[in-house]
């Protein structure tokens, strides 16, 4: 019935798919590898081409830095069809800095716990897949121990990200109150996004203002994780971010466990998500609204604002059944309207919801994803068939777009941003052929 969605899928991420051995995420508008995006291609890859599932994931590992550090975007190839490029990022600021490519230097949420575990899983425990796990898994535990010894200053077993990229939500409202806070210049400079992607759906100026001003700052400082955490005007704890973390930590525990002889890696991991989940469940879950929410460091208060993000700590088992029950009926109020498709990005009971803009209202099938994995894994079953049903059906009927309108009603158009979009197609793969 879907054999036609899965044979366009694999076209999508094979015309994707560049020889220096990675999948871009979509032509033009993004003709890098991005740190996120790989782990969720290679997941779609495992379903029809393992070699390229390896390949996804031993090239973004190849570019980590020697700290552990993976950054959100490696320029392996040249492009003049994105801006900020190598040029404007200067990783070689930094004295951790991979000499063999140059990079961002800033991150975006740890995905290869856990997708290592699925591939493992979806090549029914071929041993050869072991095998390569076996020769990667260092460098994905080298990638979390960086941010345990530099990302969680207050020492709560939750890291913080630093700029809105590192959340892969850019323009979020939930970042507008910090936008406030900060006087960013107005810099020059020529972007490239809205020669691909209608202006309409993007980002404004202003807020491009905002991510580069946070960028000169880490690149005055050369990237040191110590020294921004100090003077960036942007230092957040994200749920999302934390629970790919703790979805990540429990992955690489199973399998490590698995390959035998890793006992100090194992204890160190569990330590650090029993405290982490605890600091989750106190720190950032909102009791008056009903949902895990994002914390502002830099100005010591919780954002009290609902995104998909909110939804995500039952993607690594967080929430006991009682938050489950509190989230899911937020859930089903604010983002559930039978007149909606499952799942928006922002609240869309809130005066800043926006339904084709970007970060903020439109369905991410990413977030999507993550959230029928959380559903089906506390036994919400109609729940998570729901989110599921509505990704292929928007997929089906619009296209692999990179974002999508959650509203049912007659539209001109339905689906934003990048067309052939390659983790759309990677997870409408798992979606269908998931066992
Ligand atoms: C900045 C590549 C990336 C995704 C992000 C998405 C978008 C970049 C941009 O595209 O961000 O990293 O230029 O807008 O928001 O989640 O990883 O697909």
């Amino acid at each position: 019935m879907n054999n036609d969605l899965i044979e366009k899928a694999k076209e999508v991420l094979n015309g994707n798919y560049q020889e220096e051995g990675f999948t871009i995420p979509s032509k033009n508008l993004y003709p890098f590898q991005w740190k996120w995006d790989s782990g969720f291609i290679a997941l779609g890859y495992a379903h029809y081409n393992i070699e390229k599932a390896k390949k996804e994931i031993e090239t973004i590992l190849d570019a980590q830095w020697i700290n552990g550090f993976i950054p959100h975007i490696v320029f392996h190839n040249d492009s003049d069809t994105y801006f900020p490029g190598p040029n404007f990022f200067k990783s070689e600021l930094s004295p951790y800095a991979s000499k063999k490519y140059r990079s961002s230097g800033i991150t975006q949420p740890p995905v290869f716990g856990f997708v290592l575990e699925k591939i493992y899983d979806i090549s029914k425990r071929e041993k050869s897949v072991l095998e390569f796990i076996e020769r990667q898994i260092e460098k994905v535990y080298l990638n979390h121990l960086y941010f345990y010894s530099n990302r969680d200053i207050m020492d709560e077993g939750l890291v913080y990200i630093y700029h809105n990229w590192e959340s892969g939500t850019d323009n979020s409202p939930i970042w507008d109150g910090i936008w406030e806070t900060i006087n960013s210049p107005k810099y020059e400079f020529k972007r490239k996004d809205t020669d691909h992607v209608d202006a309409s759906e993007r980002p404004t100026k202003t807020e491009y203002n905002n991510y580069i001003h946070i960028l000169e700052i880490a690149k005055r400082y050369n990237y040191d994780d110590k020294l921004i955490a100090e003077n960036s005007p942007f230092l957040v704890q994200d749920p999302l971010f934390n629970s790919i973390l703790f979805r990540s930590n429990e992955g690489l525990i199973k399998l490590f466990k698995l390959i035998g002889g890793h006992d100090e890696k194992i204890n160190y991991l569990e330590e650090k998500q029993a405290k982490g989940i605890q600091s989750l469940n106190k720190k950032l879950f909102n009791q008056n609204l009903g949902a895990y929410t994002h914390y502002d460091l830099r100005n010591n208060k919780s954002i009290p604002l609902i995104s998909s993000s909110s939804f995500t700590p039952m993607f690594c088992g967080a929430p006991d059944n009682e938050i489950v029950d509190v989230i899911t009926k937020t859930l089903i109020h604010k983002f559930g309207k039978p007149e909606n498709y499952l799942c928006s990005s922002f609240d869309p009971t809130n005066n800043n919801f926006n339904p084709s803009k970007y970060w903020r209202g439109p369905i991410w099938i990413n977030l999507n994803w993550m959230m029928y994995q959380g559903f089906k894994r506390y036994g919400y079953d109609q729940l998570a068939k729901r989110i599921r049903n509505d990704s292929i059906e928007l997929v089906k009927k619009n296209g692999f777009y990179e974002y999508f309108d959650p509203r049912k009603t007659k539209l001109e158009k339905r689906a934003y941003g990048g067309d052939n979009f390659s983790w759309t197609a990677a997870l409408i793969l798992d979606f269908i052929l998931e066992k």
